[in-house]
């Protein structure tokens, strides 16, 4: 028996997607309606979100169920954390969002912590400290005088802002919600102390909503503009992280997992928030999940320093395709030089490959020169930085991670997966290589009652796509490596 048809729209910082999900004799079928670039527009100093054209790209993932006879029961949307925009008394987008990578918000913490201290805000939140988090860059902008607050009324992120976009209803959705770092999690509210000691209105903020609510359907103006019928609109877990670790297909309730793409995002699942001193020196954060959970998870810079070397390559004319590149890594010559990928001099757009010679010529390396070589360097980097967070991540949630769970596109590149595989001494097992997608549906099937809860989904995510097991290997040259990487980022101190 074949069961409904869902999509779930997942932007991701370097591609989105809208993908089909059916429900086949008790298994999960995904097919891919449309995938986009998502590029980011530079206007002067300026970075944005081309916002009008993710919400053109949403609208053409519609328009290709409808030319393919696809009736749908509910639509979900999921994107990366933090970012946000206005909207103004005509119920209009004041301006056009800015890029998380914006350097708007570079020194922007210090000013704040002159202010109000880190310690209290961690307290309340229990949110990991990033420049670019929605408080710091409300901050810069309100202390850039930016017309967007006084025009605006309302603050919605960016999947509150295409659902709006879609449905004509203003809602916040709680697992973004949880990253702006302003949302007070032990109270489950926006943290209204914060909010007046910064001076932001408490009338911005909306009604928040727990992922698998209803928030409305398609308003007619879209209906007729695409010649559909409506359809309901879901909160999902709508910050993509948060979908992609409602499908890590885990047996176990205690489990470890690597969101893998853009960023690499490394930690476990908890019941409650772990908000203590320890939490906040590791800088780990607690981000809101499905069902009540917390993911107890530290950022890392991931794959970004790979797609922004590519781009770079490309600028100079050689173009290299992923595969072609882990290709040339593996061919390099292993434990070269290594880089923190965590240095805040790889956060912001750019040369990375000149920032790796950069970083290497200042930690007394000999810097890499082929692409074969600082792909090796980055991807090797990664692996060790695993291992670091892992413990840490074992330390603080005070329990032994039998292995890793890896999903999301880096998956694709198996060299990294044998490398933290052999890194962090466990297992790895990878797949679903679509978790944001696949966790974003599996969110509008509870809510629908197709699926009891997010363990009985994971059941069936895990009957239904492959997992691919690497076992570690190299263990000594590794744990060499390690002492090495820790001795020379200084990571440890
Ligand atoms: P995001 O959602 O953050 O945009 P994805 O989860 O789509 O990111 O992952 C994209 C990354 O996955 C790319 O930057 C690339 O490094 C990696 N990747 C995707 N496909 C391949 C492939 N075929 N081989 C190696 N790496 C790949
Ligand atoms: C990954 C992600 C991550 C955030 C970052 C801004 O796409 O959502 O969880 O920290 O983007």
């Amino acid at each position: 028996i074949s069961l409904g048809n869902i999509i779930a729209f997942d932007l991701g910082a370097s591609s989105g997607r809208a993908m089909l999900g059916r429900l086949i004799d008790g298994k999960i079928e995904i097919t891919e309606l449309h995938r986009f670039s998502n590029d980011p527009v530079q206007v002067g100093d300026r970075l944005h979100w081309d916002i009008l054209r993710l919400y053109h790209e949403i609208k053409q993932g519609l328009l290709k169920a409808k030319n393919q006879g696809i009736e749908l029961d509910s639509i979900g949307i999921d994107s990366w954390a933090v970012d946000f925009g206005f909207i103004g008394a005509n119920g209009e987008l004041v301006g056009n969002p800015y890029h998380y990578r914006d350097r708007h918000t570079d020194h922007t913490m210090e000013k704040l912590f002159a202010q109000l201290p880190a310690s209290e805000i961690f307290k309340r939140t229990g949110i990991q400290f990033l420049q670019f988090n929605t408080i710091f860059q409300l901050f810069a902008l309100k202390q850039a005088n930016s017309p967007w607050l006084q025009e605006g009324n309302r603050f919605l992120m960016i999947p509150d802002l295409l659902r709006y976009f879609l449905t004509g209803e203003m809602h916040n959705e709680f697992s973004n919600a949880t990253t702006t770092q302003l949302f007070n999690p032990v109270k489950g509210t926006w943290d209204q102390e914060l909010l007046q000691q910064l001076g932001f209105p408490e009338s911005w903020f909306c009604e928040v909503l727990q992922p698998g609510s209803p928030a409305g359907k398609l308003q007619e103006s879209v209906c007729e503009e695409l010649g559909i019928p409506s359809i309901p609109v879901y909160a999902v877990a709508e910050h993509d992280t948060g979908s992609a670790v409602a499908a890590v297909p885990a047996t176990d309730r205690s489990f470890a997992y690597l969101s893998c793409g853009t960023w690499s995002l490394m930690g476990t699942e908890v019941q409650e928030p772990v908000i203590n001193d320890m939490a906040q020196q590791f800088n780990f954060t607690n981000e809101g999940g499905v069902e009540g959970t917390y993911r107890l998870l530290k950022n890392i810079m991931g794959l970004w320093i790979l797609q922004e070397s590519r781009r770079e390559w490309e600028k100079a004319g050689q173009s290299y395709t992923f595969p072609e590149l882990v290709q040339l890594a593996g061919a390099a010559k292993p434990f070269g030089v290594f880089i923190d990928p965590d240095h805040p001099m790889f956060l912001a757009p750019g040369d990375m490959p000149a920032r790796i010679t950069q970083y290497c010529r200042e930690t007394g390396q000999q810097a890499p020169e082929t692409a074969g070589e600082i792909v090796r360097c980055i991807l090797e980097s990664l692996a060790l930085k695993y291992r670091f967070v892992f413990e840490m991540t074992e330390r603080l949630s005070n329990q032994t991670l039998n292995g890793l769970h890896m999903v999301g596109g880096g998956i694709n590149n198996t060299l990294l997966c044998q490398w933290s595989a052999n890194a962090i001494g466990k297992p790895v097992w990878a797949g679903p290589s679509e978790g944001s997608a696949i966790g974003n549906m599996a969110v509008q099937w509870i809510a629908q009652g197709v699926f009891k809860d997010i363990w009985e989904a994971r059941r069936v995510i895990r009957d239904s796509f492959p997992v691919e097991e690497y076992m570690p290997e190299e263990q000594e040259q590794w744990s060499a490596a390690y002492e090495r990487f820790v001795k020379l980022t200084g990571i440890a101190q």
